[in-house]
């Protein structure tokens, strides 16, 4: 089994920590508590680096190894980072369980020291129809990150 984890940093007073765990080449799975935010849905997406020294901006596009088109979790046409969107309630926490094939934590694909970001705004999923989503879902400003590193 290999874990992960990634604290989450923000100038917006959005907190959390998402943990990550795989069993051999199983799937992986997401969890998380992320506090602060605006109710409603938040896109979240592992990006393709893990350099936080321009804060979430500096961590890159979507983590997309295979040179795809933006899109849902469960699209084959996808990024490999798109997880789709969490979603806070009224008192601005969301809590979630994602499990995803698309993100390892070993091998050439692996996730470990790329960044998890959490959006302002909802991610279409490929599908609103504006010029960013086949890109980025159109999902805002990035208002929380962290970097994955390997959890003991
Ligand atoms: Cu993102
Ligand atoms: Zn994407």
């Amino acid at each position: 089994m290999v874990k992960g984890v990634a604290v989450l940093g923000s100038s917006e007073g959005v907190k959390g920590t998402i943990s990550f765990v795989q069993e051999g080449d199983g799937p992986t799975t997401v969890t998380g508590s992320v506090s602060g935010l605006k109710p409603g849905l938040h896109g979240f997406h592992v990006h393709a680096l893990g350099d936080t020294t321009n804060g979430c901006m500096s961590t890159g596009p979507h983590f997309n190894p295979a040179g795809k088109e933006h899109g849902a979790p469960e699209d084959e046409l996808r990024h490999a980072g798109d997880l789709g969107n969490i979603t806070a309630g009224d008192d601005g926490t969301a809590t979630f369980t994602i499990v995803d094939k698309q993100i390892p934590l070993a091998g050439p694909h692996s996730i470990i020291g790329r960044a998890v970001v959490v959006h302002a705004d909802p991610d279409d999923l490929g599908k609103g129809g504006h010029e960013l989503s086949k890109s980025t879902g159109n999902a805002g400003g990035r208002v929380a990150c962290g970097i994955i590193g390997l959890q003991g």
